[in-house]
């Protein structure tokens, strides 16, 4: 059975804040590169993670800073890495998207869909080595059209491996819809590769947590692998500054920004047909409409915001939770920022 919603709360908030406090510190300029964030998904990791036991491995995908906190890694280290420190996690070298740890066997990949393998193969040493053990596989569903995950569940299949495959399906895949780009229905792939697929809201952590048991049950007990298929809404789109997001939430100030270089290009001497050009800016103009119905507007779809609406009726309760997450968190960011021990 699945812990209360109590706890499963106080694991999801904590995620929550050491991410957005990641973000600010991008938006300060102090994290380089592109950023990420798992905001959104921490129903699905909070219903899996905290079941792992000492021997277990994870394969994480490039958003895989919530799996790392709640397997017990130190934020600390997570956040030094991120600015690239040399007394970070993986000395600074990895950044957000390789992010390590040999005493946790997590690691995490930017190559899409190489987490598949990954678990296959943290599972495979598991079945010599450390029987009983398991492995998690963290991925979108965009992954799920890569071969070498379709490679891996096959694998996992036939050698009944003690994987754990779960797909935390978003519907895109940077600016591509998946369902453009995605045949048949992603049970049924996996199904027809003998690996049973169990479909879960992806918001709801008890219900993710429920699914998982069994699942995980199933791996220790030499019965193989589970495909879980779990929605969820990327609560900062692909990554941080995501311009589709940001003419989303401030239209005034980025239409302006995109509409000369719009006009620029679609009056260009040479190119495209006017036909074809017009049918291009009727497409970009559609945008605004479409993400106004965007779901991540939706409150319904933050697992936080949801979680906490039941928790509302306990306001002194609440509270204490939500200030204890905050004051560990800013004592986290406190301490990351805090110069190198000479
Ligand atoms: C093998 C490979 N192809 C392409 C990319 C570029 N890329 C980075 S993230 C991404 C989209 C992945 O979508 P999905 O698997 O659904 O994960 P999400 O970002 O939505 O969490 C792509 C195509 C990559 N990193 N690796």
């Amino acid at each position: 059975m699945a812990p209360e919603l109590w706890s499963l709360y106080a694991v999801m908030l904590k995620s929550r804040l050491l991410e957005e406090a990641i973000a600010k510190l991008w938006h300060d300029g102090l994290i380089s590169g592109e950023m990420h964030l798992g905001t959104g998904e921490e129903a699905i990791i909070a219903g899996v993670v905290p079941q792992l036991r000492e021997g277990d491995a994870m394969a994480l995908d490039h958003r895989g800073t919530a799996a790392l906190l709640m397997r017990g890694v130190d934020p600390v280290l997570i956040v030094r890495e991120l600015l690239g420190r040399p007394d970070g996690l993986c000395g600074g070298m990895g950044g957000h998207m390789h992010l390590f740890s040999r005493a946790h066997l997590a690691a995490s990949s930017g190559i899409v869909g190489a987490e598949g393998p990954n678990a296959a193969g943290f599972a495979l040493a598991a079945q010599f080595l450390r029987p009983g053990a398991i492995s998690v596989a963290f991925f979108g569903e965009g992954a799920m059209n890569q071969g070498m995950l379709m490679e891996s569940l096959n694998l996992s299949s036939i050698w009944s491996l003690p994987v754990l495959f779960v797909c935390k399906d978003d519907g895109w895949a940077i600016t591509t819809q998946s369902e453009r780009v995605t045949g048949g229905d992603l049970n049924e792939r996996a199904r027809g590769l003998g690996v049973p697929a169990v479909e879960v809201d992806g918001c709801d952590p008890a219900e993710v947590w429920e699914a998982a048991q069994i699942a995980i049950e199933c791996a220790r007990s030499g019965q193989g692998p589970t495909f879980l298929h779990a929605r969820c809404m990327h609560l900062e789109g692909h990554f941080l500054g995501f311009q589709l997001l940001r003419m989303m939430r401030k239209p005034l100030r980025e239409m302006p920004r995109i509409a000369a270089p719009l006009t620029r290009s679609f009056l260009r001497r040479g190119g495209a047909a006017w036909g074809e050009r017009a049918a291009g800016l009727k497409q970009v103009l559609a945008a605004g409409p479409s993400i106004q119905r965007d779901p991540r507007r939706d409150p319904a779809n933050d697992p936080i915001r949801r979680a906490r609406n039941t928790l509302r009726s306990d306001p002194v309760r609440l509270k204490e939770v939500e200030d204890q997450a905050q004051e560990e968190i800013d004592r986290v960011v406190a301490s990351a920022l805090a110069e190198v021990a000479s």
